[in-house]
């Protein structure tokens, strides 16, 4: 207690009287130069760049982690209700510059390294990020982590910490292949290991039931492996204030070693189970869809979900807390259904570890959770086979199984029929047996949203039609948003500062001061720096283009960007489609309408996703043919940036004019890049899909390049019989773009290359690019001509980002602390 008292008082002095972790540039030069020098142990001479990146990122992770460990203190002392974010993938971009920025000490901390001849712009470069995550999803996920510190909300992530994150993506020959992601190779100075926080997770084996004297009836089971899983904490910084957690979980075996084993073959059987422990969690799948099937996927969901609740419940526990309080205490937030088994963990949880009834367990798990969804795409909801589960867990298998028949037992009261029982069962009995985990999902939480307004109309009116007219008050809609703090304040600094220098800075905690900036919109003045900026973004582009990609390409060309994970649904195949129009146009003569244009993609492929292969070999070709092409290169170049992630996405965002936002309508339940162009100054061309719908509602449908069909078109097109190939026969422009994919003249002459996708197109054309065509060319036409009027084309770019202020993830926090956590921010003070 005394020894106690003494650390609390030393940590509350701490910082206080800026000496031990100050901000002055003197402060931050010491520290810098004592990690250097007695946490790295390194000779001056013999100095990498990656120790100086390290012994910056020590002295920046001691600043961080005070005001986590001040924020945990206040969120004590409050007694506060909290949300514990539960995430499969979480993309935190590089945390160096982010964490400069929200600590304010980004000057000091150049001014402090110049003092010692070293470019703060060199060190930051050197950070590798953590692609633990595959795009959307992940990255939205982080985006939440840096609004809840910035808004106080007392919150943790919970997730895994994946060894071998994204793979890299290399392009050869023209086509995708994927590297290891080697993240953790020079360490990582943002986790703190924490080994004394660690649980065990049972896998396999059997269940027993029991009854006990008392007469209580039990289930006892009997997993074939333990293994255990040990926390990593990041400390996520809000602007000006919190540091919230992120509590990523490792595998390991429950003992190294077997030491009562002498036998050198038992010897290295057991180094071998310890190695099988640890594959859990060794590597992310790389596909942004749904793998379902995959075992130790599986494993990796239950893993990370069992340690996460193990640890609420023991800190709840710790606080004196009674567990029937428990969800008055916390709310779970689950990104999609990949930590869904959370519903049965909790139940057995309480059940089988802590002696609670059914209902009591049921009543605290059914109100501590609440499930986002963020797909439609029906190849994309999550199932599991009831082989598989039962083999992995067969505990859960049961209560999902008795959560089931409780839950069909209520529709049968409530009148409903026999097709209606048997859509919402969470047991789909169609083929093989499987659990349907949005329906788990559904069932075991207080409210269900989408993630953008259309989508959350379409999850009620279709994929959760029936649960929604059972529980309409469950449902609600969130639209995502971004964290603006690090798509515009870090990664655009010279834009941010001409918006500071007009407006002021209070932009950076509220976006909707962005509305001022309306008033300038029509200034020549303005628009003059405007335009200078962009120019300057899109210099420093080409520069990364040329490294990266090999092509060199004019920045006062318009630059036409396409930047997401590659997908059939997302059509980056459209874009491809038109750029081969304009190419022939210019080869016969006719091009003189056609804006210079610089069509910048990038995105990484599941990489057993042949279509989406395919369509990167596609993107390359065309890419070669153009470029080298002394009749069409001063008008068109095409370039594939390889391996996007998010440090490079933050070099794209500033320095595109258009953004490509094409997604058939209804399949991109919100979309996020869309806001980062956005904000950054580009004009949208788009569907309506996702949050396309709010982004013109807020930008104004003039502001907007608008084409294709809408969700109900499209649907209609689809029942009437939809038949790509009467497009192909009438249409002579597409014939010609489409014949031109097999003539030989892409690729390496093998006009059999891109016949599956020819194919694909002429007979299936699931997406409905050919019925699309004809509306996304006429407006690209438009933004020719709107590009050569310079300023109508600024005044507009200011206009968007001056109505950008509902996309900040700041909001969407808000958003979810009003209709979902019935949570309240705790200030901090400082
Ligand atoms: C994306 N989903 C949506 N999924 O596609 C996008 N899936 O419209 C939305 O804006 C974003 O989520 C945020 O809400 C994904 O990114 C995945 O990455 C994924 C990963 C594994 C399994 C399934």
């Amino acid at each position: 207690k005394e020894h106690n008292r003494s650390i609390e008082k030393y940590f509350s002095s701490i910082g206080e009287n800026a000496s031990e972790i100050g901000r002055s540039k003197a402060d931050i030069k010491k520290d810098f130069l004592h990690k250097l020098f007695y946490h790295l142990g390194r000779v001056p001479a013999l100095t990498t760049d990656n120790d100086l990146y390290t012994a910056l990122a020590l002295t920046v992770r001691d600043r961080a982690l005070r005001q986590f460990v001040r924020s945990t203190e206040q969120f004590a002392e409050k007694d506060a209700r909290g949300v514990a974010y539960f995430s499969a993938e979480f993309l935190p971009g590089p945390h160096l510059g982010n964490n400069l920025l929200n600590l304010e000490i980004m000057e000091e901390t150049r001014q402090a390294l110049a003092e010692l001849d070293l470019d703060l712009d060199h060190i930051l470069e050197q950070e590798v990020e953590p692609g633990l995550g595959n795009g959307g999803l992940g990255r939205l996920a982080s985006c939440y982590m840096n609004s809840m510190a910035t808004l106080g909300i007392p919150a943790i992530g919970y997730g895994i910490r994946y060894e071998f994150g994204i793979f890299k993506q290399e392009i050869r020959e023209g086509w995708q292949s994927e590297a290891t992601d080697k993240w953790l190779h020079y360490g990582n100075p943002w986790e703190v290991m924490r080994p004394e926080i660690s649980y065990e997770v049972k896998f396999g084996g059997r269940t027993e039931a029991g009854t006990s004297k008392e007469g209580k009836y039990f289930v006892e089971w009997h997993p074939e492996s333990v293994i255990k899983g040990t926390a990593y904490d990041t400390p996520i910084l809000g602007y000006q204030s919190n540091g919230i957690i992120m509590r990523l979980w490792k595998a390991e075996a429950v003992e190294s070693f077997d030491f009562s084993i002498y036998n050198m073959g038992d010897y290295y059987r057991a180094v071998e189970k310890k190695l099988r422990s640890e594959n859990i969690t060794k590597v992310l799948y790389p596909n942004d869809e749904n793998l379902s099937g995959k075992e130790l996927r599986l494993k990796q969901q239950y893993f990370f979900v069992s340690c996460s609740l193990q640890d609420m419940i023991h800190l709840h526990l710790l606080q004196g807390r009674r567990l029937n309080e428990f969800h008055e205490k916390f709310s779970v937030q689950l990104n999609d259904t990949h930590p869904s088994i959370a519903v049965a963990e909790l139940m057995r949880l309480l059940l089988d570890e802590h002696d609670m009834e059914w209902d009591d367990a049921w009543h605290i798990t059914s109100h501590t959770f609440a499930y986002t969804n963020h797909t439609l795409l029906p190849e994309a909801l999550e199932k599991w086979s009831i082989s598989l589960l039962g083999r992995i867990l067969p505990r859960h298998l049961e209560l999902i199984y008795e959560i089931n028949s409780r839950f069909l037992e209520e529709l049968r009261e409530k009148g409903l029929n026999g097709e209606q029982i048997a859509r919402m069962s969470l047991i789909d009995d169609h083929g093989e047996q499987a659990v349907r985990m949005a329906h788990l999902a559904t069932v075991g939480s207080y409210k269900v949203n989408g993630v953008s307004a259309l989508h959350s109309r379409l999850l009620k009116t279709q994929v959760l039609n029936d649960f929604a007219k059972l529980w309409p008050e469950k449902f609600t809609n969130v639209t995502n948003g971004v964290a603006h703090r690090r798509f515009l304040a870090l990664s655009n600094p010279r834009l941010a500062s001409l918006i500071t220098e007009k407006i002021g800075d209070q932009w950076l905690t509220d976006l909707t001061s962005f509305r001022e900036l309306e008033k300038y919109a029509g200034d020549p003045a303005f628009q003059q720096q405007w335009r200078k900026v962009k120019l300057e973004n899109k210099k420093e582009l080409c520069k990364l283009l040329a490294e990266r990609a090999g092509v060199e390409v004019d920045p006062a060309m318009l630059f036409d960007v396409q930047v997401k994970r590659i997908h059939e649904y997302k059509r980056q195949h459209l874009k491809v489609l038109h750029i081969i129009d304009l190419y022939l146009r210019i080869k016969d003569g006719k091009g003189e309408d056609i804006a210079a244009s610089a069509f910048i993609f990038a995105g990484k492929a599941a990489p057993g996703y042949f279509m989406a292969k395919l369509i990167i070999r596609l993107i390359t070709a065309v890419a070669d043919l153009i470029n080298n092409d002394e009749e069409v290169n001063r008008k068109l170049k095409v370039v594939f940036l390889p391996n996007f992630n998010v440090k490079q996405a933050q070099r794209v965002y500033p320095a595109a004019d258009l953004s490509e936002q094409i997604s058939m309508a209804g399949k991109e339940a919100s979309g996020t890049g869309n806001m980062k162009f956005a904000l950054n100054g580009a004009l949208t061309i788009g569907t309506l899909d996702g949050a396309n719908v709010e982004i013109m509602e807020e930008v104004g449908e003039e502001n907007f390049f608008l084409f294709g069909q809408t969700t109900e078109e499209v649907q209609e097109t689809k029942r009437k019989g939809y038949r790509p190939y009467e497009f192909y026969e009438e249409n002579s422009n597409i014939r010609r773009v489409l014949d031109f994919l097999v003539s030989g003249a892409l690729g390496e002459g093998d006009p059999e290359l891109f016949r599956p996708l020819f194919n694909n197109l002429v007979q299936q054309d699931q997406y409905q690019l050919l019925k699309d065509f004809r509306s996304y060319c006429e407006k690209k036409e438009e933004v020719f001509k709107l590009w050569a009027n310079e300023s109508e084309w600024d005044r507009r770019s200011i206009l968007n980002v001056a109505r950008m202020g509902k996309f900040s993830s700041d909001r969407s926090i808000r958003d979810y602390c009003e209709n979902i956590w019935n949570v309240e921010p705790v200030r901090l003070r400082d």
